[in-house]
């Protein structure tokens, strides 16, 4: 049972965490933060209800967050249900035409959905679209090894100025047009860059399921220059899976996105730690 004494501490720590967190508040106001939401950071129920909550809250007090999702394990169970096999050559999968129809159908409707119904849910205003939607994210072929792939080659994010004119939480998932009507698959984080520096976006956050990036000694580092990536990727310390996303950070860096961040998104409260306290979370790159 807790005593009075307990619980009067506990309201004056909360009053003074929302107090601490003012000079945060005003130096976000109207700021456009960029989130990626992986397949792996979704994981359970309470997961996706937190996130979708502190996204509502995150606009609540002037952000214009903006959600890119991924996707990945969610594509993984369908395309094993429906026997097509799949494979991944440098993190990006190779996407056949039948592969394209199976990514299409879970992001833009199965994944896209459960997140806008979530936030929705919260008291927030989500509108679900892809790439595909008023040309937001028109793409080239990556490589015709991987098939339908596609790297982000024009960017058309007016529809994005509009949403936050009128409140709503843009949701997208990570697919764009051809310009000879293709669908291409694009890897979540490099959509989430891509959105991120088209509108010069203050933050990007890409949630994962590691704590951030590691030194040789593999601890977390809380921020590092772009010099200090391109050295840990040389000495073979920024490795595997973690390339793709320090190199999305770089791209959005060099795209004119102020600062982006990796964290784990399965940490409670994530983006709030990172956005509106001293602590931040994960690794913060900045030139
Ligand atoms: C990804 C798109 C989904 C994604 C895929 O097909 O899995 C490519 O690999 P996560 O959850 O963020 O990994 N696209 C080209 O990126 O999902």
């Amino acid at each position: 049972m807790k005593t009075q004494d307990a619980m009067n501490r506990d309201w004056i720590a909360t009053a003074r965490t929302l107090s601490q967190a003012l000079p945060y508040l005003q130096r976000y106001d109207d700021a456009i933060v960029v989130i990626k939401f992986g397949g792996h950071a979704m994981g359970s129920d309470e997961a996706m209800e937190s996130f979708a909550r502190d996204i509502v809250l995150l606009q609540q007090v002037g952000v214009n967050p903006v959600i890119v999702h991924g996707g990945g394990p969610m594509i993984n169970e369908l395309l094993a249900k429906l026997d097509i096999r799949s494979e991944f050559v440098n993190g990006k999968r190779v996407t056949d035409q039948a592969t394209v129809e199976v990514v299409e159908m879970v992001l833009s409707g199965r994944v896209n959905k459960r997140i806008v119904q979530a936030i929705n849910a919260q008291g927030g205003k989500a509108v679900g679209l892809s790439g595909k939607d008023a040309n937001l994210m028109i793409c080239e072929q990556t490589d015709p090894a991987l098939g339908f792939v596609g790297t982000p080659s024009e960017m058309n994010p007016e529809i994005l100025h509009n949403l936050f004119a009128a409140n709503k939480i843009p949701v997208i998932a990570p697919l764009g047009a051809g310009r000879n009507g293709e669908t291409f698959n694009v890897n979540g984080d490099t959509a989430a860059g891509a959105i991120a520096a088209a509108l010069k976006a203050d933050r990007l956050l890409l949630l994962t399921d590691v704590e951030g990036v590691k030194n040789a000694e593999g601890e977390v580092v809380t921020e590092l220059s772009r010099e200090q990536v391109q050295e840990l990727t040389a000495a073979g310390v920024i490795a595997g899976g973690m390339i793709p996303k320090t190199e999305t950070c770089l791209a959005a860096l060099e795209g004119g996105v102020r600062a982006a961040v990796i964290l784990d998104g399965r940490a409670p409260n994530a983006v709030l730690l990172e956005l509106f306290t001293e602590h931040g979370a994960g690794s913060i790159i900045r030139e």
